[in-house]
């Protein structure tokens, strides 16, 4: 649900500029519908041709994003005309299908040949590594793979950051993440990490949510935005992480489920119990004055997750305006 927002709008502060790029089939497209959670498209995805651009919405500010077509023809072009396609960059997504090792080689070489063009303009974005397709890592548990390919994932994806950390010699900030669409908190969690590069006032927020989630006895407790990227998180250990990390896409699709229906105009709250545990999902909006119309607003969500079935979801409504009394400044 990347809210595309009103690009003349001239009140608006300049977009971040995030691209993904890698190799065709490895997923980019894939990935940035994960991020919109329409897996429904999936289906049907098509290669992309060329560059194709959505502008979404983190807190207020914009964030634009080019899902850079993988084919080689295209390859050859953003590479010859770079500052066309590589200029005012905050973040590059760089993304290798870990399930194709005989196309390691190629991709490293690409990944070679983009750094060496931002550093010749002088660009120096954020770049993220994303090691694509590692369900066998993350859902499967690493299995010792069949003859074909030596080792098991983990392996070879060490073997590979090992090598795109040489190629990167210190230049870029450079950082790994195993993603896959079928653990979709493993694109949201790495997405989340990246935004908070970008915007690092959320420092505070997890300061605020810790306390507020000790004193009244939470074990989890999650600021999330309308795209479900976190704010701000806080967890009393790691079974608390893992639950939460498993169920969250869940309450989220669950979410957008609703939208065709007109449920009132009050904010939407909901809340699940399992076993010992409620789960407590409640909006809060803070409306947007920068922008022409009136009556836009930010919708942020709050996850509680806590044995205290009676918890007062009322008083996330106070700590909701401390909160974005934080994200404002
Ligand atoms: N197994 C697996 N397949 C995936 C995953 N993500 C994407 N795919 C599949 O990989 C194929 C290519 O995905 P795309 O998202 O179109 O790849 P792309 O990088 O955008 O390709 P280009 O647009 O040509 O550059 C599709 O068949 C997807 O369904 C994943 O996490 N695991
Ligand atoms: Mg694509």
């Amino acid at each position: 649900m990347f809210t595309p927002i009103d690009e003349t709008d001239a009140d608006q502060v300049p977009a971040k500029k995030i691209i993904f790029t890698g190799l065709d089939n490895s997923g980019k497209s894939s990935i940035i519908l994960a991020l919109q959670r329409t897996l429904a498209s999936l289906a049907t995805l098509a290669p992309t041709k060329m560059v194709e651009r959505t502008t979404f919405n983190y807190l207020g500010y914009q964030i634009s994003s080019h899902d850079l077509g993988g084919q080689k023809k295209y390859l050859i072009t953003y590479l010859k005309q770079p500052g066309k396609y590589f200029t005012d960059t905050q973040v590059v997504i760089y993304v290798i299908d870990i399930q194709e090792p005989n196309r390691y080689d190629e991709s490293v070489s690409y990944f070679k040949d983009v750094l060496a063009e931002f550093k010749n303009l002088d660009v120096h974005p954020f770049i993220y590594v994303f090691f694509h397709k590692a369900e066998k890592i993350l859902v499967e548990g690493d299995p010792e793979s069949d003859k074909e390919i030596q080792g098991s994932g983990m392996q070879r994806a060490k073997a590979l950051e090992k090598k795109l950390f040489e190629i990167n010699a210190k230049q870029f900030p450079l950082e790994f993440k195993l993603t896959t669409i079928f653990d979709l908190w493993s694109i949201m969690a790495a997405f989340s990490e990246i935004m908070l590069k970008l915007f690092p006032q959320s420092v505070l927020v997890d300061k605020a949510l810790l306390e507020f989630a000790v004193a009244n006895n939470l074990d989890a407790l999650l600021l999330l935005d309308s795209n479900s990227l976190n704010i701000g998180a806080y967890y009393r250990n790691k079974d608390s992480q893992d639950i939460v990390r498993s169920s969250t896409p869940y309450f989220l699709t669950l979410l957008d489920s609703w939208k065709p229906f007109k449920i009132g105009v009050q904010q939407k709250q909901m809340k699940v119990t399992l076993n010992d545990y409620a789960f407590f999902f409640r909006e809060i909006r803070q409306s947007l004055h920068n922008s022409k119309n009136k009556d836009a607003y930010l919708s942020l969500y709050f996850l509680a997750m806590t044995m205290n079935l009676k918890f007062d979801v009322g008083k996330l409504e106070d700590f909701s305006k401390m909160v974005l009394g934080i994200i404002k400044t």
